[in-house]
Parts: C-alpha cells; sequence; structure tokens
C-alpha cells in the first residue's frame, strides 16, 4: 500500500512529467552530487575553495530577485476569510488556472521530493512538510536552512500529517509566476521564481503564512520575529522576540555583539526570523525557531554590522545575485576594505567602482547554516523552546516613533503591532523608501484576514497568565539633514537593557500619551556620540505627529469592516483622549 506521500508524489508526477524522480535523504553525498550537477550546468560558480570552503554563487534570473507580493495569493473558500491584506483566488479557480501551468512542466527535469522538518527535531511543536520542486538550488538551499530528508520521513512515517508544498521554476517569467496558498488544505503552489521567500516553501509560506493560520486554529503564534537571549554580567538571561519587517537589520540585532563599554552582557541567537511560540505549563510564551539557518541580506553586511553573520557564512554557504571578485570570493555594497578594483557583478557582468550599477543586487541573499553561528544560544534546539519575556515591534521610521517605549499593558501592545508602519525595502519587488502600514511585519505574511489575526493576539493575552511585555523600539530616526540620530547596531544593547529592567520591574518609566518611556538617564550614553539634547529628542511625544498617526490608523482599520476587534477601536479612541488632554 502507498503511503499517502507516496500517492501525492505519483499524483504530481502524472501532472509534471519529469524525466526523473529522486527522493532526498539530506545526506553529505547527495548535496555533493546536487552541486556538482548545478556546477556543471552553469546553476552555480565554485567560490574561492580555500577561503570559502564548500561555498557558491548562484545568479538568479535578472527579474526574478525578491518576493513578488503581487503574484502571491491566499485560496481560502471565502473571500473575506483571506481579508483586505492578501489577494484573493478561489480554490478552484486557482487550482485550474495554475495547475495548468504545472502540466508537463518538469519534462526533462528532474522532479526532488524534499521532506523537511520546521523546528527541532524532536520537538513537539515542530512540523513535517514535503516540497517537491524542479529546481536543484532549491533542493539544496532546503538542506540549509530546514532539516531536510531522512530524519523527516522517520517523523512524517505514513501520516498525512504534512503541508504538500508543489514548486517549479516554470518558464521564471512573471507572466505566469503564481505563489499560491490553500490554508484550508494544508497545501502550497509556487510556480514561476527560484527566489528564497517564493521558492523555499517552508520559510514564508509554511512558517508564515500557513503557519500563522494553523496557529489561530490551534491557539498558538506564528511570528516574522528573530529570538533572542541577552545574558547580563550577573548571569541572567532574558528571551525577547522582536518583530521587524523585511530587510530592517533582524539579522544584525539576533547577532548582536555588545559594544565594549558594555562590559559582561551577551547576546545569544535562538533565531533571525521566525518565531513559533506556544503557551507553556507555566503560563509563559515558548518559542521555536523553525528554521536551520539563515537567508540573510548581504548588502550593508560587514565586521562592524554583523562580525558572527560574517564568521558564519565562510563555509558551506550559497550566495545569491552578489558580485564575484578575481580572486573568487563575494562582494557586496558594504563589505569591509571597500570596493575591488574589478570584479563581476550580480548579472554576470564586467563591473568597477566606476561603473553605473551596484555589484550586488540591493536584496543579494547569502543562505547559511545556524549552528556555524559563534554566538547560537545553547537553547536553540530545545525541544520546548525559549520562555519569551518581552516582545519588540520595530521598523525603519524618520521620525515619529521614540528610541524604546512600553506599552501599558497587553491590549494596549497589540494596539502598537497593529499600528505598526516601516519604509519599504528591496526585499519585495516595488518602490524602496515609502511609508506602508506593515502589522506585526506580518502584512505580507498573515496568511488570513488580519482582522481575525489581531483578534488572536487579544485572545493569546487572555489565555497566558505571564505574557510577554510589549514594547516598541525604533533605531532609525534621522534629523533634518537625514543623519542618523541613534548609532544602532550594537549600541541597541542600551534600550535593550531599559527592556529588561523593566521585565523585571527594575526600572522606572514615565508614563506618557503613547505609553511608557525612560527618563533620558535611564538609557546609558557613556561612550556614544549621543547628547542629552538628542537623547531628549529620541525619547520625545511629537503630539501634532501623533495625533495625524491615530488618524491614519482609523483609516487603516476601516478596511476590515466588522472583523477588526473593538478593542482596537477603543485603543483609538483611548489614544486619542490622552492627547487631546
Ligand atoms: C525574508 C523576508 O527573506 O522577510 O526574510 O523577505
Ligand atoms: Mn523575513
Amino acid at each position: 500500500m502507498p503511503t499517502p506521500l507516496e500517492q501525492w508524489v505519483e499524483e504530481t508526477a502524472r501532472l509534471t512529467r519529469p524525466k526523473n524522480i529522486h527522493w532526498c535523504d539530506g545526506s553529505e553525498e547527495e548535496n555533493q552530487r546536487l552541486i556538482e550537477g548545478m556546477l556543471d550546468d552553469g546553476t552555480l560558480t565554485a567560490l574561492n575553495q580555500e577561503r570559502y570552503p564548500n561555498c557558491y554563487l548562484h545568479r538568479s534570473d535578472p527579474k526574478d530577485v525578491a518576493r513578488t507580493e503581487h503574484l502571491t495569493f491566499v485560496c481560502t473558500r471565502e473571500k473575506e476569510d483571506a481579508g483586505p491584506n492578501n489577494n484573493w483566488m478561489a480554490p478552484a479557480q486557482a487550482k485550474e488556472k495554475v495547475g495548468g501551468l504545472f502540466q508537463g512542466v518538469m519534462k526533462d527535469r528532474t522532479l526532488y521530493v524534499v521532506p523537511y522538518i520546521m523546528g527541532p527535531v524532536t520537538s513537539p511543536y515542530s512540523q513535517v512538510g514535503v516540497e517537491i520542486t524542479d529546481s536543484p538550488y532549491v533542493a539544496a538551499s532546503m538542506r540549509i536552512m530546514t532539516r531536510m530528508g531522512r530524519a523527516a520521513l522517520e517523523r512524517l512515517g505514513s501520516s498525512e500529517n504534512y503541508v504538500q508544498g508543489l514548486h517549479s521554476l516554470g518558464d521564471l517569467s512573471p507572466d505566469r509566476r503564481f505563489i499560491m496558498h490553500y490554508p484550508e488544505d494544508r497545501a502550497i503552489w509556487s510556480i514561476g521564481s527560484g527566489y528564497g521567500g517564493n521558492a523555499l516553501l517552508g520559510k514564508k509560506c509554511f512558517a508564515l503564512r500557513l503557519g500563522s493560520y494553523m496557529a489561530r486554529e490551534e491557539g498558538w503564534l506564528a511570528e516574522h520575529m528573530l529570538i533572542i537571549g541577552i545574558e547580563e554580567p550577573s548571569g541572567r538571561t532574558t528571551y525577547i522576540a522582536a518583530a521587524f519587517p523585511s530587510a530592517c537589520g533582524k539579522t544584525n540585532l539576533a547577532m548582536l555583539i555588545p559594544p565594549e563599554s558594555q562590559k559582561g552582557y551577551k547576546v545569544w541567537t535562538v533565531g533571525d526570523d521566525i518565531a513559533w511560540m506556544h503557551p507553556g505549563p507555566d503560563g509563559r510564551l515558548w518559542a521555536i525557531n523553525p528554521e536551520a539557518g539563515f537567508f540573510g541580506v548581504a548588502p550593508g553586511t560587514n565586521s562592524h554590522t554583523n562580525p558572527n553573520v560574517m564568521a558564519t557564512v565562510t563555509k558551506n554557504s550559497i550566495f545569491t545575485n552578489v558580485a564575484l571578485t578575481p580572486d573568487g570570493t563575494p562582494y557586496w555594497e558594504g563589505l569591509d576594505g571597500g570596493p575591488p578594483a574589478e570584479a563581476i557583478d550580480w548579472q554576470g557582468k564586467p563591473w568597477t567602482p566606476r561603473s553605473e550599477g551596484k555589484a550586488a543586487h540591493p536584496n543579494s541573499r547569502f543562505t547559511t547554516p545556524a549552528r556555524q553561528c559563534p554566538v547560537m544560544s545553547s537553547e536553540w534546539e530545545s525541544p520546548q523552546g525559549v520562555p519569551i519575556s518581552a516582545f519588540l515591534f520595530g521598523g525603519r521610521r524618520a521620525g515619529l516613533i521614540p528610541l524604546v517605549c512600553q506599552s501599558f499593558n497587553w491590549q494596549h501592545g497589540v494596539s502598537l503591532g497593529t499600528t505598526m508602519a516601516s519604509e519599504t525595502t528591496a526585499a519585495a519587488t516595488g518602490k524602496v523608501g515609502k511609508i506602508r502600514r506593515d502589522p506585526m511585519a506580518m502584512l505580507p505574511f498573515c496568511g488570513y484576514n488580519m482582522g481575525d489575526y489581531f483578534g488572536h493576539w487579544l485572545n493569546m493575552g487572555k489565555k497566558l497568565a505571564d505574557p510577554p511585555k510589549i514594547f516598541r523600539v525604533n533605531w532609525f530616526r534621522t534629523n533634518q539633514e537625514g543623519k542618523f540620530l541613534w548609532p544602532g547596531f550594537g549600541e541597541n544593547l542600551r534600550a535593550l537593557r531599559w527592556v529588561i529592567a523593566r521585565v523585571h520591574g527594575e526600572a522606572e518609566a514615565r508614563e506618557t500619551e503613547i505609553g511608557y518611556l525612560p527618563h533620558t538617564n535611564d538609557i546609558d550614553t557613556t561612550g556614544i556620540d549621543v547628547s542629552p539634547a538628542v537623547l531628549d529628542e529620541l525619547l520625545s511625544v511629537d503630539r501634532p505627529g501623533w495625533v495625524n498617526a491615530a488618524e491614519r490608523q482609523r483609516e487603516f482599520f476601516q478596511q476590515f469592516g466588522d472583523r477588526l476587534p473593538r478593542e482596537l477601536w477603543q485603543e483609538n479612541a483611548a489614544l486619542d483622549k490622552r492627547l487631546q488632554a
């Protein structure tokens, strides 16, 4: 009797007509064979194997370099269930339209069956997915980003309890590109793109879009959050989960190195992009990182902004759309040492510092194993996860949002998350630098109606005896000349120290219209170039700005109609009232 998985593989092969079928076991030999095949056909270029052992460069199609949100759909039976935050197509229509594109698409290609686990192998919170793909780049990348191969098949056994992901490169044309989610069937269909966020189906598609849907049904949270443990000189470690939109520095914050002046502090990485969090028997929220690797943004990464990730990517990593130096090493804008005299750019063309375009694509990436990171927490694969004491909601905002601010309570904290906005980045196609609303940094990733999602957040707070405290942060405030007011990076620990002290009831705060703010002397500025006046500005409440923001919140909330929880209208009215007082 074939297992449900074997049956699905057979069915898919009948639809897509591959030349071969290969079941991935995740072994080193298999990986080397995949890589050799890709070196032979030009999908990969070997980097300098002495300096970057087992590292490779992949150049994607130039029109396939970021997530394509306008081609991403949530296909629930009822349109309302996908909500105004998602593109929607009826499941039957989606299956007909996209099913047509899958017909015979793997002719002359190998069909890879990629079984994987999201989460530590033995965690009760982990889940199995299987991706069928015709891209060996996807198979090799899934081996870095997830627990891929035999362990997943063993965990699945003959069960049908897995997320089905069908992926094909198709012809890579954006005209025939679709990323379809069927949350009611726990299935994903993606065609026409090899880009990580569209093609490595365990990440955004499963761990966030389907994950968020499952989390609501089952009473947990799947969030676009990094997870860190901050160890103080006393030895106490406090775990924090933080939501920032794509390309706003989550990977850097996840691996923060305390500056010289912050002696005795250590930051331990649990995850850099996604958190799955379940209520524990102690009434706290426990988080696992469902991923096994980092899919980080290369430009701007260097030994000042993130020395730990620089150490991580020196072996067993795949770089995508970075430039190549004559020494066979990767280069991107902002890398230590400045630009090389000459290089090959991300599209494979000769480049010099005088060339017009960038050497690396602004959304060029690395895929690298988490276990290689020098500051991985000893708890990062703990089956029960780590207990979260604080949530941070952040974003890239030149004005308005203070350096750090604590919510009055859970409900107010949820409202701070729902009213997040940030400047757009190169992680998705479209204009860069435009302010857009991005509640909980989940706008592109919430697999159902966000009105219901906000309601789920409010409910979770009611269920937890000891919920995380909620904070809003902003490292990106600028002055009139556009210069950053706060040094950022490692120095962000100074703001996090206040967060930790608040969590443990060890710091004062002043109550303002927008929440609890630190007194200026609660933030240690010794040794950094932040004057008392600048710190004042970073911790001030821009009243007219907030009156306007409250108005913008109402416009935003309106679109969710009666799916928007009334508690959020109450919070909006209360903010208005405090500002008018
Ligand atoms: C990512 C993203 O790749 O958020 O993590 O786009
Ligand atoms: Mn992300």
